[in-house]
């Protein structure tokens, strides 16, 4: 497709509640929501660079900067045919994936309306309506997180992540456990521990967890291959997978035994499948992690976690558990079975809410083909 513009939205956002993790405090999110323009026809993306660098060394600001200035030379007035076409065109731009992966979203939207598919029917999704859960962040004491996790069970929410940090780690969790004895309970700690003060959290082996996120090093694999040595429970690794070759280093030495696929961190939906499919063909299951998306980019998270080996619950809620107004006409809501639906329309399936947009945008920035 001939890309005609592109437009950068930087927006701000409340959360409906703070989420704080071991990197810091949210009581808002930013983001770049990535408007392309082809054929007659305007595809979606959400770039998931936030304020920070906390997660990722990447910022809205970063993004920003990559976006006008690498990326989009790059396309505009090219024919993009495809999500690999794009990743071509893009591979002398080191590093920088969640602003990559903005772009591929928008682009696979564009695609999808184009050939009237929706982006699950693109994937080759399986189901219609994925098995979800939230993640908790941290809370003032163990008393209140118990609390806050009974509203989200209330809900319905059969999966329960709680984050983790140094101090805040096996009290909170077996609080957690004694108060729900048979829930679907794992922890994420963000890369708050090394392989010393890691040695704390071994009474969490007997917690019966679906599994231990990230413990160590953002940037670790070999620390964490030595650390599932010395746990039943599987490691699953976020940050530190950041492309298909570091999965297959983590598969290859035995450094989890599950991976959290972000399309953001790995540079694009496309990324994600080769990570899907290489976790599939050596028996590791995946999930879909999640990055406070708006309902834009939890379309595309839907869209990923309907295929196969998407075989536990992925970090997915429902729309009222991060914006009380989100920027889509369409709302993804929690089934009594802890499932949300896949979208069905084109491409991501969502519209936008243009008045939504505007209100919660800081600035944007067009770019047009010659
Ligand atoms: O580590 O999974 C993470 C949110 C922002 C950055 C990193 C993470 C998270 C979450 C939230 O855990 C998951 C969600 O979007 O509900
Ligand atoms: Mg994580």
């Amino acid at each position: 497709m001939k890309i005609e513009s592109i437009t950068l939205h930087h927006l701000r956002m409340p959360l409906v509640s703070p989420f704080e993790t071991s990197f810091g405090r949210e009581t808002d999110r930013e983001c770049v929501i990535v408007e392309l323009q082809a054929d007659g026809l305007t595809g979606w993306g959400e770039c998931v660079a936030t304020r920070d660098p906390g997660y990722n060394y990447e910022t809205t600001g970063t993004a920003t900067h990559i976006l006008k200035e690498f990326v989009a030379p790059l396309m505009l007035g090219k024919n993009v045919n495809d999500a690999l076409d794009f990743q071509q065109r893009v591979d002398g731009i080191r590093g920088h994936n969640l602003a990559k992966a903005g772009v591929e979203m928008a682009l696979w939207d564009l695609l999808g309306k184009r050939d009237d598919k929706s982006l699950r029917e693109m994937l080759g999704g399986e189901r219609d309506k994925v098995e979800v859960g939230v993640s908790v962040g941290l809370q003032e004491s163990p008393q209140v997180l118990v609390r806050t996790v009974n509203g989200y069970v209330e809900k319905g929410y059969a999966r329960i992540k709680i984050k983790i940090k140094p101090g805040r780690d096996v009290g909170d969790a077996s609080a957690v456990r004694k108060a729900f004895p048979n829930i679907r309970l794992q922890v994420d700690a963000n890369s708050a521990f090394s392989l010393e003060s890691a040695q704390t959290l071994r009474p969490l082996d007997d917690l019966n967890l679906l599994l231990i996120e990230q413990p160590l090093f953002e940037d670790d694999i070999w620390d964490h291959h030595k650390l599932q040595k010395e746990f039943k429970t599987p490691i699953c690794l976020d940050e530190s997978i950041v492309s298909p070759r570091h999965a297959r280093y983590a598969i290859e030495i035995n450094a989890c035994r599950v991976i959290n696929i972000k399309a953001g961190r790995l540079g694009g939906i496309s990324q994600g499948v080769m990570v899907h499919d290489l976790c599939q063909e050596h028996g590791l299951p995946v999930w879909c992690g999640g990055m406070l998306e708006t309902n834009v980019g939890r379309a595309s998270n839907l869209a990923m976690a309907s295929m196969k080996n998407f075989v536990l619950p992925g970090d997915i809620s429902a729309s009222e558990r991060y914006y009380t107004n989100d920027i889509t006409n369409e709302t993804f809501k929690l089934n009594p079975d802890s499932t949300i639906d896949v979208p069905r329309g084109p491409g991501l399936g969502i519209t936008i809410d243009d008045a939504a947009l505007k209100k919660y945008e800081l600035s944007s920035f067009n770019l047009k083909a010659e």
